[in-house]
């Protein structure tokens, strides 16, 4: 397929950041795509160019845009491109190992457009687009991860882990929703009774951040939601530590102040794995902390938990092939401006799946109303999502994409 027009431009994340928006013509049509961003972020993940400079804060992306409208434009306009051909291409003219110099924000930002204007012009939903892709037999709609207490980095609050997930397991996306906003707003309840009106404001994702401390406090309230909204049968339990971002020396803070080894944060995540109904943890360790991720692994072995590779992974093949190696993980977490490019996701996603992991498409804590990940995760047929709480517009809109494509096939 030709691209006939193209053009970059500045536009806001949910956090309020600048983010990267194409915008991208053919003869027939014309699409936008828009990527998120990060804050836990992980140190391997390709670079989202920032400009550095006194405006926004240092958190603008001008010369991302800038990189779009003048180098890979008059590259990629007016040529035949297939998703791989055109994916290679952009890896090949930014030339480096993380996509640093035109910037991942910018390379996948077109990637994705051009996915949208070749799904649009074939009269295609993009899921199907994708799958076309992926060369995938089945697609199926995923079960969301839904973010309800948020810790971490992404909220206000001293609690040390940053994400407690309700999982739903009713036979429908639809349904799922519903039993999904049914305990969001019995959870709202309990903590408005317990903390005072001021602790329901949200995190970054839509979740609650209440003046809690511990992942005990966090796994209470959500149960005692779960029991009160008469969902107990139906819904399960994820977390995501990030627990890169409270590693420190060689310890970790799981606490404020308090500090344990990696054993003993194995250990402790057992215990929560036997008191509550958790069947997913992401992040337990730091990125780079091999040796906890692979003795923790060997200890829950029998467990049949899924435990799932964040900041250690980075949706990049060649850390997910190092991690099944030395067995760190059993699950990716996707997220495509972890790696940069549409090609690149979907072999991220193939790659697990070879090893036969699990796949979580995921959403960033800054997001937008772009709703490309609801497609891939279809598209994948990997069965989980994690898309926030149902709140605010940004994590409302993939709950929404999710039910009309749920109504189309
Ligand atoms: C995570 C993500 C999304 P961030 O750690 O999994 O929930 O957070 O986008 O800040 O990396
Ligand atoms: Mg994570």
């Amino acid at each position: 397929m030709k691209i006939n027009e193209m053009i970059a431009r500045m536009v806001l994340d949910s956090r309020g950041n600048p983010t990267v928006e194409c915008e991208m013509h053919n003869s027939y049509t014309g699409v936008r795509a828009i990527v998120p961003s990060g804050k836990s972020t992980g140190k391997h993940e390709a670079v989202e160019l920032r400009d550095k400079k006194s405006s926004f804060n240092g958190m603008g992306v001008e010369k991302a845009v800038k990189n779009i409208n003048k180098i890979i434009k008059k590259n990629i306009i007016n040529k035949d491109w297939e998703q791989e051909t055109l994916d290679n291409f952009l890896i090949k003219l930014d030339n480096t190992e993380n996509k640093s110099r035109l910037g991942a924000n910018a390379i996948l930002a077109v990637s994705m457009a051009f996915a949208r204007l070749n799904a649009m012009s074939k009269n295609d939903e993009l899921f199907f687009y994708l799958q076309k892709i992926t060369g995938n037999k089945k697609i199926s709609l995923p079960i969301p991860f839904c973010n309800v207490i948020n810790g971490g980095v992404h909220a206000g609050n001293d609690l040390m882990m940053q994400e407690f997930m309700i999982v739903p397991k009713a036979g429908s996306f639809k349904e799922n929703t519903r039993i999904i906003s049914e305990t969001y707003h019995e959870l709202k309840r309990i903590i408005r009774k317990k903390y005072g009106k001021n602790a329901v404001n949200v995190g970054d994702e839509g979740g609650f951040a209440p003046p809690i401390e511990t992942a005990e406090e966090a796994l209470d309230l959500l149960m005692k939601a779960i029991i009160n909204s008469k969902h107990k049968s139906q819904l399960r339990i994820a977390m995501d530590c990030a627990a890169s971002d409270f590693y420190k020396k060689g310890k970790y803070e799981i606490e404020k102040n308090s500090y344990v080894s990696a054993e003993e944060l194995g250990n402790y995540y057992i215990k929560l794995i036997k008191k509550y109904p958790i069947v997913s943890i992401e992040d337990p360790f730091a990125e780079d902390d091999f040796e906890a991720w692979n003795k923790f692994m060997e200890k829950i072995n029998k467990r049949n938990i899924q435990v799932v590779g964040d900041d250690l992974l980075v949706s990049n093949k060649k850390r997910i092939e190092e991690a099944a190696e030395k067995k760190l993980c059993n699950g990716l977490l996707l997220k495509p401006n972890q790696i940069g490019t549409v090609t690149e996701a979907i072999e991220a996603a193939k790659s697990a799946m070879k090893n036969n992991w699990n796949v979580m498409v995921s959403h960033r804590s800054g997001e937008t109303e772009d709703t490309f990940i609801c497609d891939l995760a279809v598209a994948l047929n990997c069965k989980q999502i994690k898309i926030g709480a149902p709140c605010r517009g940004e994590r409302t809109c993939k709950f929404n994409r999710l039910l009309r494509i749920e109504e189309l096939i």
